[in-house]
């Protein structure tokens, strides 16, 4: 099973990271990642036994427990690779940054055995592959959330073979003042 980590978003920030999408998608073509599928991945671990779907859970688990629960900012538009064929995402901010945690996660799944890919690691949504970037992007309104929880995540096509991004695995962020 095709795994990784990440974090879903709150319904309040997947309306606005949808419409962001939606008025990217009026002035730039691309392939756009269904809003259902936006999450902020915090490290990918590829083909995972499903016998060891536990030990990945673990690892989280342990990693996020010592982590305090991180308040993410939507930061507008960027993109990854050349602008004739982009990947376009929203960058994402965190307090605290989230790139202890992903460097983190990756020596903890080594040390269990479990695939991991080291990076580089940058936070961000992904709203469409295949962009073709025009010179300026329109804004998108900064929002704010905290994510108390993480999720192992499941890559998989369903039965009409559409790409979608399940959480199998739950696990909670520290929360130092315990309102979670
Ligand atoms: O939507 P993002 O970019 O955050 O890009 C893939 C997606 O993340 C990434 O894992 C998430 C779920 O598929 N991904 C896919 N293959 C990857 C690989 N070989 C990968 N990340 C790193 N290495």
């Amino acid at each position: 099973m095709r795994l990784f980590f990440g974090l879903s978003l709150p319904d309040s920030i997947r309306a606005v990271t949808r419409a962001c999408a939606e008025s990217a998608a009026a002035c730039v073509p691309g392939r756009y990642a269904l809003a259902g599928n936006h999450h902020v991945t915090l490290a990918f671990l590829g083909d995972v036994p499903p016998e060891r779907l536990r030990d990945a859970r673990d690892v989280l688990a342990r990693c996020a427990a010592a982590f305090p629960a991180p308040t993410l900012t939507l930061c507008g538009f960027d993109h990854f690779g050349r602008r004739e064929n982009a990947i376009l995402i929203l960058r994402v901010k965190s307090d605290p940054p989230l790139a202890p945690l992903h460097d983190r996660l990756v020596q903890a799944l080594a040390a269990a055995g479990l695939p991991a890919d080291p990076g580089p690691f940058s936070p961000h949504i992904t709203l469409a592959r295949h962009a073709v970037l025009p010179d300026a992007l329109p804004a998108c309104p900064p929002a704010s959330f905290r994510a108390v929880q993480a999720h192992v995540f499941l890559s998989a096509r369903d039965g009409a073979g559409v790409l979608r991004y399940t959480p199998l695995e739950t696990v909670p962020f520290a929360c130092p003042g315990g309102e979670n």
